[in-house]
């Protein structure tokens, strides 16, 4: 039932790219088993004299806690990259195979660096300085603001980089900063805001298992963003399971998985998930007994629904009313049934945790909620946070409580600053506007990630003192800092656990980093210790930090998990266990139930509806759409998506790594054959796409992978920055922005 018109007219250009593509960058993902040419040849022979073998991990993407790589290694230097063999993420993917280039690009930040013209400057001037001066300099400005301000002030940011994280937030506590943030403002927590509010915790669903009849893939291509997870599908195919896909485009995931594909209009998902509740009321297909016990606000969501046809959805998503049905009558014969969601594209939107808590209304109405091969929750999770730091460690259980009342978000993002001690860092202009943020220390920020990046930029540009450790000089972000600092990367560092259920990896560095870089928990526990205090900081060692947080999470220090690449298994106290809400293993205070305010599942949320939000989950049209705003609509009739992901580039990295560039050496839009003719349109051709929010200049790649009416273009290429043409638009809840709706035009430049 997938959809067979745009699969025979995926055009043959566009057919043969999208495998060449997806052959480089998932084929040894796809098969479960595989061995390189290498593998297969170290198994037969023993390495040869004087090369030895070492482990870490490959970090181009930002999925955790990401691939292992094995690495060949001769006279310090590494010369070759392997899959690394007993890891649960494996093999690589292209980008894996190019960590290699990376690690040896000539164009590499290896030294400390000051500007040394005024900012606003073309040139900032980069002079080289010392780790002393750098750090002097630093804790002088710092203390400064904090005499002259308060500690306040001062923004502590993780970007891309999830490893520095725990460090980074025990920095900013113990700095007593409440004002600690990262990229997840835009990528992972408004999924999981949806989840807390309606479920009592996060979650991004479950992978389908041996027991698993069914899998509602609502907005994801692991084919390209998580090459790893589709090799895990794939087999679960073969295993049997269904596949609905939901997608705007025809990805190689809806070509590999899809036993139906629900191609809707993006940014109308609650709308989808609300007629997809009609019918399964109407049909009498939901789960009644659990509903009954264990869901609050069924009745109210029935009468917001009666309206929510089939038709209706059908009519705002532009998916056929049979498709539609075809999806509903599945979960009423394939069960259990899974359900995976993305961390960004459903929340990439006005109406993000509405639209999202409209999939897990779906899933609760169906029942599959922790029952085995269903939407299961973990029996006995390490006390391990997603970054793999802990609480005592972040010093979230004993410092932030007593700052948080400083935080810059509070009046912007109320809901946000209830539930996580991170603040909602979309503001950042606003901040600075207003006073609240001062000063900023970042590690592997990116400006151009932002709707309107010009206006982050002159954020950073107007602190009294930013610095930012990278990986490389990244004019569009540091060009506004004062000080940029040199990180090393997985293969120098230690960077510092992967925790895959309850099996912990320790990464412990394989070479030495090149020139001064260091590894971010080194600079921060070196930092720290000059800012704070020693004591706070370990003396300044990465290592007994990183003791620290295996103690507090699994009671075993750093020796017990040295030289093991195949990890350490921390034996669980029992069993997996399934319907815990019926034995009080989901609840903080142990009764029966989920961790919500009702004990039940809250369709109708009592949280939101405290903080003057519609408790249901309502369906809002985009800011901007042809429903919407159908005036600006003639004037931009196309449907702007942005940040799909491609397989061979992460945001704005690896743009100069030889063997992805190659792959994708310019900035495309990717446009329907029917509106390109319409426009005149070639594949090839340079046009303008432009918005009502801005306009930018790349090439047109004319495909039937995007729908009719919407195109689709990445983001991060610095001379066709995709965030010109985003609104600075948030969702209500969450604070996400909206990067895959609004309206567009493309035009022959
Ligand atoms: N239009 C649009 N915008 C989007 C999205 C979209 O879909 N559409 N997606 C959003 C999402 S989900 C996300 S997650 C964000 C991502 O946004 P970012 O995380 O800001 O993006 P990156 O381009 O990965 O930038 C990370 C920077 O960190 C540096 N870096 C990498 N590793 C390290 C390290 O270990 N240490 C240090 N110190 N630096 C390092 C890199 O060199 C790079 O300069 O973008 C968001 N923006
Ligand atoms: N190669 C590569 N891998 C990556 C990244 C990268 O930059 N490059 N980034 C990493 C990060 S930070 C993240 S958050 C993940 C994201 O991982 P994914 O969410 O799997 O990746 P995306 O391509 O952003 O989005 C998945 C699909 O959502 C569809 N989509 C777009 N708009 C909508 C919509 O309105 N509704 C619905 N239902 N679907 C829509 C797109 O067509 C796309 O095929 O990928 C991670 N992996
Ligand atoms: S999927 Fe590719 S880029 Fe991401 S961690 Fe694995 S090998 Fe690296
Ligand atoms: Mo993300």
């Amino acid at each position: 039932m997938t959809d067979k018109v745009s699969r025979w007219r995926i055009t043959r250009r566009s057919f043969l790219k999208g495998v060449v593509i997806s052959g480089t960058a998932t084929a040894l993902a796809t098969q479960p088993g595989y061995k390189t040419p290498r593998a297969r040849a170290q198994e037969a022979a023993p390495p040869e004299p004087g090369v030895t073998y070492a482990y870490t991990y490959c970090d181009n993407c930002n999925h955790v806690p990401k691939c292992g790589i094995k690495a060949v290694v001769k006279d310090g230097k590494v010369i070759g990259v392997e899959a690394r063999e007993n890891y649960p993420n494996s093999p690589l993917c292209a980008k894996g195979v190019a960590t290699i280039q990376e690690l040896y690009d000539p164009h590499r930040l290896l030294y400390p660096m000051k500007r040394t013209n005024p900012k606003g400057s073309a040139d900032p001037g980069w002079q080289r300085i010392t780790w002393d001066e750098a750090y002097d300099t630093i804790v002088a400005k710092l203390n400064g603001i904090k005499e002259k301000y308060g500690p306040e002030k001062v923004m502590f940011y993780c970007g891309d980089p999830k490893e520095p994280r725990p460090a980074m937030q025990r920095l900013a506590y113990t700095f007593g900063s409440p004002n600690y943030c990262n990229e997840s403002s835009t990528c992972a927590w408004a999924p999981t805001l949806a989840a807390i509010l309606t479920y009592g915790q996060g979650t991004m669903g479950a992978n389908p298992t041996e027991k698993t009849k069914l899998c509602l893939l609502w907005s994801k291509n692991p084919a390209w963003s998580e090459p790893h997870l589709f090799g895990k599908l794939i087999k679960a195919k073969e295993n049997g399971t269904k596949f609905i896909v939901v997608d705007p485009r025809v990805t190689p995931t809806v070509e590999a998985l899809a036993d139906i594909h629900l191609q809707l209009r993006p940014g109308t998902d609650g709308a989808l998930a609300l007629g997809m509740m009609n019918e399964l009321i109407n049909k009498g297909l939901y789960d009644q007994e659990f509903v009954a016990n264990w869901v609050q606000g069924f009745d109210e969501l029935k009468d917001y629904v009666r309206d929510f046809t089939p038709e209706r959805a059908a009519e705002i998503t532009g998916i056929p009313v049979d498709r539609i049905k075809a999806a509903v009558s599945l979960f009423g014969t394939e069960k259990p049934a899974t359900w995976l969601g993305s961390a960004s594209p459903t929340t990439h939107s006005s109406n993000a945790v509405q639209n999202h808590r409209g999939i897990l209304a779906f899933m609760a109405l169906t029942g599959n909620i922790d029952v085995e091969g269903g939407l299961t929750f973990p029996t006995h999770a390490l006390p391990f946070d997603l970054f793999a730091g802990t609480p005592q460690f972040n010093r979230t259980t004993d410092l932030w409580p007593q700052i948080r009342d400083k935080r810059a978000d509070t009046d912007r993002a109320p809901v946000w600053a209830h539930f996580f001690p991170e603040i909602q860092a979309n503001f950042m202009p606003e901040y600075v506007k207003e006073g609240k943020i001062k000063a900023i220390v970042m590690a592997g920020g990116n400006a151009m990630m932002w709707p309107q990046p010009q206006e982050y930029q002159e954020a950073l540009e107007n602190m009294e003192f930013g610095v930012a450790a990278d990986y490389y000089l990244r004019p569009w972000t540091h060009n506004y800092m004062d000080m940029v600092l040199p990180a090393a990367m997985p293969y120098e560092r230690m960077a510092a656990l992967a925790v895959f259920g309850r099996r912990v990896f320790l990464r412990e560095p394989i070479i030495k980093p090149f020139g001064e870089a260091k590894p971010d928990w080194q600079w921060m526990m070196e930092l720290g210790s000059r800012l704070v205090g020693p004591e706070e900081f370990f003396g300044g060692s990465e290592e007994k930090a990183v003791d620290a947080v295996l103690r507090f999470a699994t009671g075993k220090g750093i020796e017990e998990f040295r030289g093991k690449p195949e990890g350490v298994f921390i034996a669980p106290p029992g069993p997996e266990q399934y319907r815990k809400y019926e034995s009080g293993l989901l609840r903080n205070d142990g009764q029966p139930g989920f961790n919500t305010p009702s004990g039940k599942i809250e369709i109708y949320s009592s949280v939101l509806e405290e903080f003057g939000h519609d408790p249901l989950p309502t369906y809002k049209e985009p800011v901007e759409s042809p429903f919407s705003t159908p005036e600006l609509a003639k004037k931009y009739p196309l449907i702007l998506n942005t940040g799909s992901r491609v397989p061979m580039y992460t945001h704005s990295k690896l743009r100069d790594m030889p063997i992805l560039r190659n792959l994708m050496p310019v900035p495309i839009v990717r446009l329907h054959p029917d509106d390109a003719k319409a426009r005149g349109i070639q594949a090839g051709d340079k046009v303008i796409v432009s918005s009502p929010h801005g306009q930018i200049t790349v090439f047109a790649e004319v495909t039937n992978i995007v729908r009719p009416g919407a195109i689709d273009i990445f983001h991060g290429w610095p001379q066709a920055d995709a965030n010109k043409l985003v609104a600075r638009q948030f969702d209500p809840i969450s604070c996400f922005p909206a990067y895959k709706e609004g309206l567009c035009e493309v035009t022959k430049a």
